[in-house]
């Protein structure tokens, strides 16, 4: 058990709300592991995949109406309603606490009850913090295994730290009807009923890591993003570490982890992190940042030798797939990952391309960080890692350029705060539909945006040698629809540019809505792009952009008197811009 006072009481009431048959506290153990994996391959939770290409690797086929985020019952509960914001959806403390021990009383009867304590981040850095989550299923203890820093180490450190973040989940009976996630920001509480999937149950990730941890981090002057972490090595030797914001399933992964094109002899990339990022003001007046997870829980379809060789290589063993299919030899497939032909699909069922995709599009991958090819040691430096650039990035057909550089901090918090981006799989709704998607954050905020970017504002107060801030979209369209960037690798040919502006080392176009680059400093050597395709992901459509920042405008308007002045100030400048 334990020697904190407040984890014993609370687990002893959460035990005599949900009647568990049992009560496990995880150690995180390799023998506890091997027992769970066992208990589910008996249970048919799990199937194991072929020993000899994948050893201890496991397929889970979770339930058809539970594949993803479910952003409409996703809650912040706030004393008053304007703190969560019209950013999120919003239920009042008692009512929503009231409604979940409803659904939580005797739940766990018959299961066994885990009590999970984790911690987000190094077990060792002043950046963690740390959680426990109680959950009634086991293939959320065997995740968070991966995705954190789970069991004894994690323990000891909330036995001797004050205050941790509590989580409660059930799996419930995965009735969609009956399906909520609750956050309670002012008790640093999460309760989630009804969902097994990743985002919605694995508690340390987008509940705490990002709903809970960006209030807190407000209150403590710093920020928890929903960024990935590179590092960008040159042939002196030299890295910069980049932090990047791109909404789910746009390629932070990719990203994270790319190999640089054949012209980049002697360029490493160092992957930190693939989707939460926490940062905060050093002593030398840089943002120094950590991941607070330690896997990755990653989207399979589209991972291949061509988009992300090294996510494939770290798939070959030690993982476990989500909603993937499997060929005739049992190995894990997905949609564009190579010509073999899968023979079952994520349902079980005899696969037909005319009936269903082989795996689902949100199917998933989770595998320990440390398995990654490309991972960096830095990961686990307690004091994390000096950040140079911040990048922002949206899923745009059109309009908005291959990359730019904002004009200052307030500039790029702008940026951060016009991105809009097209929806995809990672949460139930319309697929392809450009919604605002702030920072990347608009699931996933757990307070008022408005307050959100004023905290973003005030840190030019805080930090004397704040990272530059850039916007980039890998994904324009022309106008037969084909992508006019080629992305993967090859955007290694960006971030270079992006570091060039961190060294001073090259100029830039002054326009309206930011720094462009001049064509002839992006690097297309050994690329397929003539100067004219160039021309226009570099190009900057006055009329169109004037249409935008009257979008961004409306947008921004429904955060009323709370919003900003210098946000607002900042778009007058761009539009009068515009106009000139
Ligand atoms: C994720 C997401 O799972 O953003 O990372 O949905
Ligand atoms: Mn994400």
């Amino acid at each position: 058990m334990t020697s904190n006072e407040v984890l014993r009481q609370w687990v002893a009431e959460v035990g005599e709300l949900t009647r568990p048959d049992r009560i496990h506290w995880c150690t995180g153990s390799t023998e506890e592991n091997q027992q769970l994996i066992e208990a589910m391959l008996d249970s048919g939770a799990f199937l194991e995949l072929n020993k000899k290409t994948h050893p201890a690797c496991y397929l889970h086929r979770s339930d058809q109406d539970d594949v993803a985020r479910v952003e409409h019952v996703t809650f912040i509960c706030t004393s008053q309603r304007d703190d969560a914001g019209p950013n999120n959806h919003w239920m009042d403390p008692a009512a929503a606490k009231a409604k979940m021990n409803g659904l939580f009383e005797g739940c766990m009867q018959g299961r066994t009850l885990y009590v999970i304590p984790y911690c987000m981040g190094p077990i060792d850095s002043p950046l963690s913090r740390c959680g426990v989550e109680i959950t009634d299923s086991p293939y959320v203890v065997v995740n968070m295994r991966m995705m954190t820093r789970m069991g004894s180490a994690a323990l000891a450190r909330i036995e001797r730290e004050d205050g941790f973040v509590r989580g409660l989940h059930s799996i419930g009976e995965l009735d969609p009807e009956r399906r909520f996630i609750m956050h309670f920001p002012a008790d640093r509480m999460i309760q989630s009923f009804g969902s097994g999937y990743g985002g919605n149950a694995l508690l340390g990730k987008k509940c705490h890591a990002l709903r809970i941890a960006s209030a807190q981090a407000r209150t403590e002057g710093w920020l928890a993003e929903h960024m990935l972490i590179v590092g960008i090595e040159n042939p002196q030797g030299e890295i910069h570490y980049i932090a990047a914001a791109f909404p789910s399933a746009c390629g932070k992964t990719n990203l994270a982890m790319l190999i640089p094109p054949a012209e980049y002899e002697g360029w490493k990339v160092w992957t930190v992190g693939d989707d939460i990022c926490w940062m905060q003001p050093g002593e030398d007046g840089r943002l120094w940042a950590i991941n607070p997870e330690a896997g990755f829980f990653g989207v399979a379809p589209g991972t291949s030798e061509n988009t992300n060789p090294n996510a494939l290589a770290m798939l070959n063993e030690d993982a476990i797939f989500t909603n993937v299919g499997v060929t005739a030899d049992n190995q894990p497939w997905w949609e564009g990952k190579d010509d073999d032909v899968p023979v079952t699909d994520w349902k079980g069922k005899p696969f037909n391309a005319e009936v269903n995709p082989a795996a689902h599009p949100n199917s998933r991958f989770t595998v320990p960080m440390r398995r990654c090819p490309s991972y960096s040691e830095q990961a686990e430096a307690p004091r994390g890692v000096p950040i140079s650039a911040i990048v922002f990035g949206g899923r745009r057909e059109r309009l908005v350029p291959l990359l730019m550089e904002s004009k200052s901090w307030q500039h790029g918090v702008l940026l951060g705060a016009a991105m809009a981006s097209e929806t995809t799989a990672a949460a139930t709704g319309a697929v392809g539909v450009v919604r605002r998607d702030p920072m990347a954050m608009k699931p996933f905020c757990g307070y008022n945006f408005a307050d959100y970017w004023q905290h973003w504002l005030s840190f030019t107060d805080r930090a004397s040698q704040l990272p530059r801030i850039f916007h980039v979209n890998w994904f324009r369209k022309n106008d037969d629809g084909y992508f006019m960037w080629p992305g993967f690798g090859d955007n290694m040919r960006v971030l270079e540019w992006v570091i060039k502006r961190c060294k001073g080392e090259v100029d830039v176009c002054e326009t309206a809505i930011g720094q462009l680059p001049l064509a002839a400093d992006i690097n297309i050597n050994g690329l397929d792009i003539d100067s004219v395709t160039l021309g226009t992901l570099l190009e900057v459509d006055a009329s169109a952009w004037l249409d935008e920042t009257g979008q961004i405008r409306e947008y921004l308007g429904q955060y009323g008197d709370r919003l900003p002045h210098q946000l607002l100030a900042e778009l007058d400048k761009v539009a009068v811009s515009l106009q000139a």
